[in-house]
């Protein structure tokens, strides 16, 4: 099996597989021709075009930029399926798949999360929208039947190109769907404030070594580890720079990582949540409630679009992990819960397909009846719409982590909570020897219960509720903390804990049930020298109660009746992310074994959990 293939289906799981059944429609309803188009630099960028055979009728152009291939290369060898859905392949666009500059079949140096340049001044200084520009005015000329009409989609890193395009400016592009967009590599994938995703560490030659020449093949290889005990793995490796052996200098993006340790110029450069104002064409931001790799994104993204400009401008979150809108999967179901029936089905017609059909094919004037926010409530199991997100209605409510495990809307307490934190027995982050894929997925709905009965994590939990009480918005953790240490990580976890007469369902894993079974809804970390700036890292002042303060990215959950909201507090979360030594360096990815120490941490009980409840 071609590795790229394999990629694909590690990232899109078995999204590509399950078109085995459209092969045929593609080649007999379309046809396809490849071209080298020309960037105004001279570099040359390979580009796949798709056309319907039936050509009583003129189609709106539909872009993919990736860096992920643009496979089966050949104009006799066709996709399984094309467009974002099968939906829209069977209704007709032109489709159009493109390698971005520096993979695979196009040329160029490839340059991960290339930085966008507000000034160009000559033909030399070229970005993605440069070349994006360049791509939409050499289609909209050349390729024979089209509307004139230009969208764009793409899910991740092709979602990241997709919010890029959004800066072309070109005239022709309308309608632009960037879903799971990555826009920024400290907060997406690879580092959640500023902790580095270990769980990511096996993916790295992705983006590591340059191509030497236009290929249609890997030119990278991922390591074997030689063990299916991640956790053991990574445990024994100890400090970072000992996985050096595994990756040589070619590898660059193990180089950066290494390098840029803080929120630097390097990053800083690369993100794209700076540049998003002032647009024109409409978008429909798409993501995942349950997303592992890409949350920060898309939420983000669509915030600072809808705060910078007055274009058409909407939301679809899901009761998805990483792509599953993109699948045609029946049942929605991530790690042990089924969300439901035909969801990512009910999205793809009625939503995104309506979505590109008004724009590319209709008046365009923004009268299609879609709302600003189509969300799903991942504790009712519904879809909602609302003209605003968060919600208008939405209201802050505060919850204080008080003694003996009480989550309180009381501060009584005056007093603190604290915890022996051992680099050399850190907390798993999921209780799955092996992670399943190349990036983390599954553990973002796991049970918790195993975290919560490790005397290393802090628990805080409401009473039984005698309401329903949905969280639509982000949380807010205002830790008051304090370290023996010069260091320390600070991992906020936010969890549904079922009833213990909870249905039992076939879903769920042999060793688990679902009574009591302790949701997680959402989780993140905040690197604590990061506190106070991401780009000047400073340490804690050992024993000193110090404010940390940690946003979570937004959820939409009904806590029901009869459930409990509970919280959780730890100090690692291993292997996703990387162990902090618990002492001050200057960079965790050149600690030495005896930066590694044994802390004792403290959460003071005049902490606050603020989150946004629907009225
Ligand atoms: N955002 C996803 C990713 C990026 C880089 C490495 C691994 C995964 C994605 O593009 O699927």
């Amino acid at each position: 099996m071609k590795k790229s293939f394999l990629i694909t289906l590690l990232f899109f799981g078995v999204f590509a597989l399950a078109q085995e059944k459209t092969t045929n429609y593609v080649a007999e309803n379309y046809s396809k021709k490849e071209v080298h188009i020309k960037m105004r630099d001279g570099i040359e960028l390979f580009t796949s075009i798709y056309t319907p055979k039936d050509t009583s009728k003129k189609y709106p152009i539909l872009m993919q930029r990736t860096p992920y291939d643009c496979a089966p290369y050949g104009e006799d060898k066709f996709k399984r399926s094309i467009s974002p859905s099968e939906t829209m392949m069977k209704e007709g666009y032109i489709v159009v798949y493109q390698d971005v500059r520096g993979r695979y079949m196009s040329d160029g140096l490839y340059d991960n999360m290339r930085p966008f340049l507000p000034n160009k001044k000559n033909n030399k200084d070229v970005d993605e929208a440069s070349d994006t520009y360049d791509t939409i005015d050499w289609l909209v000329k050349n390729v024979n039947n089209n509307n004139g009409n230009v969208g764009i989609w793409g899910i991740s890193y092709p979602g990241f190109y997709a919010s890029y395009s959004l800066l072309s400016n070109h005239p022709a592009l309308k309608a632009v769907s960037p879903q799971a967009a990555i826009s920024d590599f400290f907060f997406d994938d690879f580092h959640h404030n500023g902790a580095y995703l270990l769980s990511y560490w096996k993916v790295t030659p992705l983006f590591g070594p340059q191509k030497s020449k236009r290929t249609t093949e890997d030119w990278f290889q991922f390591p074997n580890i030689g063990s299916n005990d991640d956790y053991q793995f990574f445990l024994n490796v100890g400090p970072l720079v000992n996985l050096d052996k595994y990756y040589d200098k070619s590898n660059e993006f193990w180089q950066q990582l290494k390098e840029h340790s803080s929120y630097d110029e390097f990053w800083q450069k690369r993100g794209i949540l700076q540049h998003m104002k002032n647009i024109k064409p409409a978008v429909m931001f798409v993501g995942g409630w349950f997303d592992a790799e890409d949350l920060y994104g898309p939420l983000n993204t669509y915030a600072t679009v809808e705060k910078n400009s007055k274009n058409y401008n909407t939301l679809v979150m899901g009761p998805w992990s990483h792509g599953d809108w993109a699948r045609n999967s029946e049942k929605q179901v991530i790690g042990n819960i089924n969300f439901g029936d035909s969801i990512s089905g009910f999205y793809q017609k009625n939503i995104e397909a309506n979505f590109f059909r008004h724009f590319l094919k209709g008046n365009g004037k923004g009268e299609n009846k879609l709302p600003e926010a189509y969300v799903f409530d991942t504790g009712n199991k519904e879809w909602k719409t609302y003209d605003a997100w968060p919600p208008k209605n939405a209201e802050t409510q505060v919850f204080y982590l008080q003694g003996n495990e009480n989550l309180s809307r009381k501060n009584n307490d005056t007093g603190f909570e604290e915890f022996s934190s051992d680099p050399k027995k850190p907390v798993p982050y999921s209780e799955d020897v092996k992670q399943q894929g190349l990036t983390p997925r599954k553990y973002m709905t796991d049970d918790q219960r195993f975290a919560a009965r490790r005397p290393d994590v802090l628990v805080f939990e409401t009473e039984v509720l005698n309401d329903n009480v949905t969280l639509a918005g982000d949380i807010l953790a205002k830790l008051q903390v304090s370290t023996t240490g010069t260091d320390a990580d600070w991992i906020v976890k936010i969890i549904d804990v079922f009833p213990n007469d909870e249905p039992e369902t076939k879903y769920v894993q042999p060793n688990l049930k679902m009574s009591n079974y302790h949701l997680m809804v959402r989780s993140e970390v905040m690197r604590g020298r990061f506190r106070n700036s991401f780009s000047k890292p400073e340490p804690f002042v050992p024993n000193q109660k110090t404010a940390v303060n940690i946003k979570l990215q937004d959820v939409f959950h009904t806590f029901k009746k009869g459930h409990k909201l509970q919280i959780q507090i730890q100090s690692t979360w291993f292997p996703l992310i990387d162990i902090n030594p618990q002492t001050f360096v200057d960079n965790i990815f050149y600690a030495k074994p005896e930066d590694f120490k044994n802390q004792i941490h403290r959460v003071y009980n005049d902490s606050e959990i603020e989150i946004k409840v629907l009225k």
